[in-house]
């Protein structure tokens, strides 16, 4: 396996931030992309995993009707959205953020933490290799890795070992992007993946929860990156999962302490924001960042 991932090693590309001069920090060309590729919300949806049952149970037409929102907010926001059919036998599918992470012209494709999920990453694979990613690589046993733990900000990759992603995935990525990027084991001690706790505002400023396992997080980040990161904390753990795409910031409506946090922020360096509810998919641990994978 060795030989196979230095191959995809010497043809990768990288593309990195921009270098920006101070007071011009909104990075809109970072977080711009040409591909979303998102799937549908499978009608078994209520049966999704939910590490805390919640009070009032999923509704699955209000369900429906917030992935419909979000999937036409990307598509004002992306030029080409690419849409897969739900599949009923996998009621986590419209989660597909956890299949693969594409960086550059490499996709690593999961082999998911939660073994009922594994099998959504196919299709995924599929349209990839359609779309002409070059370097298409598969985790492998003993790996488990969920693309919710892995952030990307241009300069690291911080892969977060959580219930779902181990060291093997960890070492495995070591590897797959050596003399690329940086790769940086994180530990998650709550909370199920590290985007559940911290997202990129943009490629310097990090959003990051007010709890427990968001500070853990930032101060291992901030040891082991000599500084290279601004950190903005909610209060509200849910919020602080954010999908920045362009100067736009696509936040959780419904959390206005963070809400008003988050706005300040956008306000100062002139990124529009964008509330959006996605109350049901909360309720099964779903966020922004999950309901799609964005590359170009
Ligand atoms: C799961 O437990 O796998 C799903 N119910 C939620 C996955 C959310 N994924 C993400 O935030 N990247």
């Amino acid at each position: 396996m060795k030989n196979c991932l230095r191959n995809v090693m010497l043809s990768a590309i990288f593309l990195y931030p921009p270098v920006l001069s101070y007071g011009q920090t909104t990075d809109a060309g970072f977080h711009s992309y040409r591909f979303a590729i998102v799937r549908d919300l499978s009608d078994s949806f209520e049966n999704s995993l939910q590490s805390n049952p919640p009070s009032v149970p999923i509704d699955l037409e209000t369900a429906k009707l917030q992935h419909k929102n979000y999937i036409s907010l990307l598509e004002k926001l992306v030029p080409e959205v690419i849409r897969l059919e739900a599949d009923p036998d996998h009621p986590d599918c419209n989660f597909i953020e956890d299949t693969s992470v594409i960086v550059g012209n490499i996709a690593v494709i999961s082999r998911m933490g939660a073994a009922v999920r594994r099998g959504e990453e196919v299709p995924v694979a599929h349209v990839l290799n359609g779309l002409g990613v070059k370097n298409i690589v598969q985790l492998q046993f003993p790996g488990t890795m969920d693309g919710g733990d892995i952030l990307y900000t241009g300069k690291h990759l911080f892969v977060g070992l959580s219930e779902r992603t181990n060291e093997s995935a960890l070492n495995q990525l070591k590897e797959i992007f050596h003399g690329k990027t940086e790769v940086i084991g994180i530990p998650v001690i709550e909370g199920l993946h590290l985007k559940s706790v911290i997202t990129l505002f943009d490629s310097k400023t990090l959003i990051v929860a007010a709890n427990r396992a968001g500070r853990r997080i930032q101060r291992e980040i901030e040891l082991a990156t000599n500084g290279d990161y601004a950190f903005v904390s909610v209060p509200e753990s849910a919020a602080s999962n954010v999908l920045r795409i362009g100067s736009v910031l696509i936040v959780q409506d419904g959390f206005a302490a963070s809400g008003a946090v988050l706005q300040d922020l956008c306000d100062r360096y002139s990124v529009s924001m964008i509330k959006i509810n996605m109350s049901e998919l909360i309720k099964a641990d779903g966020a922004l960042t999950c309901g799609c994978l964005l590359f170009n």
